[in-house]
Order: C-alpha cells, then sequence, then structure tokens
C-alpha cells in the first residue's frame, strides 16, 4: 500500500522534476558542440568512478521525447532542465552554434507541446573548456561572458520560456571544484575558491539584468543548496568548522544575491576580492529563491584543508539512504522556515530526492519503496512548513532518469525512471507510479476556501 498522500494547501503549486545537460544528454561531440570543464575531468584517471563520463550519459540528446513522453504521463507541470553552455557557445563566447540553440528549440517546444512548464537553468557546473582554458570563474571577466551568454538565451528562448535560473548550486560546483577537488576543473586552492565565489556571484546579477533586458514577463531566481551543518563532534575545533561550512555552503551565495552582503565568519575572508559597488551589482533583485535539500550534512576540523573544515560523518545509528545520506524530513521543514525568514521570498524546492544502488529485480521491476517513503515524508514536511507559513510555490523532484551522478559515475541512482544504460530502456520505477498517483490525488482535492 502506499503511504497516505500529503496535502499541499495551494492550487497553482508545481510539481516537478529536475534534471541537467551534462548529466543526460550525452552527445558531446555531436552537432558543433564544444567540450565542457567535465568533459575533461572525466578524462583524468582517478577522478570519476569506473572512469564513467557523460558522453552518452541517458542520451537524452536523442531520446528527449521519450523523456517528455514520461513526463506527460508524471503529469508533472514543471521540468527544470540546464542548458550546456558549451552546446549553445562551443568556445564559451563569440559566435553561436545553431545546431546546439536548435536542439533547445526542440525540447522547450515539445515540453509546451506536453503541457509542460520549462523551467531552464543556465548553469549547472559545464563551464565551457575555453573558458576554464582562460581562467575560467577565477577571471573576473566571467561575469561578463555569462552575461552575454544569458543574453543569447533570454533573446532565443525567452518568447516561449520565462522561468529561469541562473546558478544551480554554485556552493556545491565551487567548493567541491576549487576547494576539495573532487568536482571540476578539480583545485584545491584558497584564492580561486574565494575568487570563483565572488566572480560566480557577479556573473549571477550581471545574468539577472541580461535576462530581464531580453524576456519581458521573465520570472528569475538562482538555486540554492539548504542544508543544517552539524559537527561530527563537539568538539571547539569541529564546532568552529561547521560554523564555516554553514557560512559558506547556505549563506555565502544567496546572503550576497539578496541580502547584498557576505555571511559573517565568510565576509573578512571575501574582503580583498571585492571592488567598490560590487555588492550592488550581485544584488540584482529576483523572483523566487530555489531550494535544494537531501539531509543535514556534517564537518570537522582539517587544518590541511583550504578553509580548515572537511566533510564529516553523521553519527552512528543516523537513518541514511542507501547511498549514506542522512534522512531527516523535519529538518526540511526548518531550512524552508528559516530560508522564508531570512529572504522573504517564494520558494520553488528545485530539488529532493534519494539515492541508491539499484538494479532490477527478477521480474524487471526496481520495487524502491525506500524511495517512496522518503518523497512522502520530506513531502509532509513541506506541509508542515506551509502550515507554518514557508510561502513554498513548487516542488521538483531530482531527477527523472537516473543519470551521471558525477564523481560517483553510474554508480548512484536518483530517477524515477531507471536507465539500463547499455540499452539505454527505460524502465519506471514503483515511485514513479507513486509520484504519478501523488500529483493525480492533488490535482483531484477540492480547493478549500482558504486557498487562492
Ligand atoms: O546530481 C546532483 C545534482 O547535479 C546537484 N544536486 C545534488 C544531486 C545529487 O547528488
Amino acid at each position: 500500500m502506499p503511504p497516505s498522500l500529503p496535502a499541499v494547501p495551494r492550487r497553482g503549486f508545481v510539481w516537478g522534476v529536475s534534471t541537467s545537460s551534462y548529466q543526460i544528454e550525452g552527445a558531446v561531440e555531436e552537432d558543433g558542440r564544444g567540450p565542457s570543464i567535465w568533459d575533461t575531468h572525466c578524462r583524468i584517471p582517478g577522478r570519476v568512478a569506473n572512469g564513467d563520463t557523460g558522453d552518452i550519459a541517458c542520451d537524452h540528446y536523442h531520446r528527449y521525447a521519450e523523456d517528455i513522453a514520461l513526463m506527460r504521463e508524471l503529469g508533472v507541470g514543471g521540468y527544470r532542465f540546464s542548458v550546456a553552455w558549451p552546446r549553445v557557445l562551443p568556445q564559451g563566447r563569440g559566435k553561436p552554434n545553431e545546431a546546439g540553440l536548435a536542439f533547445y528549440d526542440r525540447l522547450i517546444d515539445a515540453l509546451l507541446g506536453a503541457g509542460i512548464e520549462p523551467w531552464l537553468c543556465l548553469y549547472h557546473w559545464d563551464l565551457p573548456q575555453a573558458l576554464e582554458d582562460q581562467g575560467g570563474w577565477t577571471c573576473r571577466d566571467s561575469a561578463i561572458w555569462f552575461a552575454d551568454y544569458a543574453a543569447l538565451i533570454g533573446r532565443r528562448y525567452g518568447d516561449r520560456v520565462k522561468r529561469f535560473a541562473t546558478f544551480n548550486e554554485p556552493a556545491v560546483s565551487t567548493l567541491f571544484g576549487y576547494g576539495f577537488g573532487w568536482n571540476a576543473p578539480g583545485l584545491r586552492d584558497l584564492d580561486a575558491l574565494l575568487r570563483t565565489t565572488h566572480h560566480i556571484n557577479l556573473a549571477h546579477g550581471a545574468a539577472v539584468d541580461a535576462l530581464r533586458a531580453a524576456v519581458s514577463g521573465a520570472s528569475i531566481g538562482a538555486i540554492h543548496n539548504r542544508q543544517p551543518c552539524r559537527p561530527e563532534s563537539g568538539s571547539r575545533a569541529d564546532r568552529e568548522a561547521t560554523a564555516l561550512l554553514d557560512a559558506y555552503w547556505n549563506r555565502a551565495f544567496p546572503d550576497a544575491q539578496i541580502l547584498g552582503c557576505y555571511p559573517d565568519p565568510m565576509a573578512e575572508r571575501m574582503a580583498p576580492y571585492l571592488q567598490s559597488s560590487d555588492l550592488a551589482r550581485v544584488q540584482r533583485p529576483i523572483d523566487w529563491f530555489g531550494l535544494n535539500h537531501y539531509g543535514p550534512i556534517y564537518a570537522k576540523a582539517d587544518p590541511s584543508a583550504v578553509l580548515g573544515f572537511a566533510w564529516g560523518s553523521a553519527p552512528n545509528g543516523t537513518l541514511r539512504s542507501e547511498i549514506g545520506w542522512h534522512i531527516e524530513p523535519a529538518a526540511f521543514e526548518r531550512e524552508l522556515l528559516a530560508v522564508q525568514q531570512a529572504y522573504g521570498l517564494p520558494i520553488y524546492v528545485m530539488e529532493n530526492g534519494y539515492g541508491a544502488r539499484e538494479a532490477l529485480d527478477a521480474s524487471g521491476r526496481i520495487p524502491d519503496r525506500k524511495r517512496i517513503d522518503y518523497l512522502a515524508a520530506y513531502i509532509g514536511a513541506l506541509q508542515q512548513a506551509v502550515a507554518k507559513g514557508a510561502d513554498v510555490r513548487g516542488y521538483f523532484i531530482w531527477s527523472l532518469l537516473d543519470n551521471f551522478e558525477w564523481g560517483n559515475g553510474y554508480n548512484d541512482r536518483f530517477g524515477l525512471v531507471y536507465v539500463d544504460y547499455p540499452t539505454q530502456r527505460r524502465i519506471r520505477k514503483d515511485s514513479f507510479h507513486w509520484y504519478a498517483e501523488f500529483i493525480r490525488a492533488q490535482a483531484r482535492r477540492p480547493q478549500s476556501s482558504a486557498e487562492p
């Protein structure tokens, strides 16, 4: 029996699914796409599990129509995807690649034809390698490159797309890419980390302006992680490390972008990188807060790490997903309320989901009961947050499909749909049927007088 279906008290609430370009598209050398920093990173031995790459991924570039049919069957109202910057601008700037732009025309048109609103994210970590070769995000001009790219996207698709996100999880792409060295471009360099942090914030502000100028009626946000940060132990060093992780992970980007300041204790570290009026350029009015949440994270002191903290472990006995991530729905409720209070913007949950190591059972099914339990509990927590005043307007599951899970390659599966990579066959998991039924049940709910 499926768990009882929680109710969310707002008509017009968007139920959706999310993906990203490098994780699903494949076709990395097709139709003029240029290489991204992830194409390069995947080719460095030891960086990605099993030597996996995004070369083929889910072959979504060719199978997008089939994937949209799956979304239609789910009944989602929104689909959040990202544009691969090197597909539309192989050099990162300069001459656009018409064949690459045309792919997103086809995708967007097919989504609209299926009654699904496209939510377009400009950057989900696949920086053009050509720009990386000129310094990438460590270069202050990256804000101009990004604004030009945003303007191109706005002009091309703004007649059909109104929902735009500038960046997805900038705290992860910077900390893991320039701090821990796990993600592309694989650096461990404090100066590069702080520089890229500020330049991505500048790029966000410049892109907001570019999109506003290019798209009438644009609804613009950025997508940030929000997760409670906890010390691995009660030691003072671990507690201080955790405070810094929290400031970086949860606030260095949204505080700068929405409140116009860097949070303590990051502020003093960021000061050398700021030029006059920079924060005014970063803090451009936006329409919504995109929030990604999976579970609490842990820190421990590590004097050898660039910011003095390392990834910690959750205590023994913690409830965990099959890939070891801490499960605590009440923390999700608290984060939604905290974000509401801190920023006062409508919130769209742009990622929440359950990672597992899965294989088809003897009958060819994926009976992912634990994912269903996770999703039901987290949607229940969202409902509690709404009841307590959080203005949450949408919820997007990560992810529609199993896909390339960065450094873990294809080991970890987050999809509602299982992808059999050798054949590219899509197999609906039990959670797919559960979410479809959940969305149908929401649509059947009578509207109460308290609803808008
Ligand atoms: O797959 C990622 C996604 O790209 C960003 N947020 C977390 C997901 C699961 O790790």
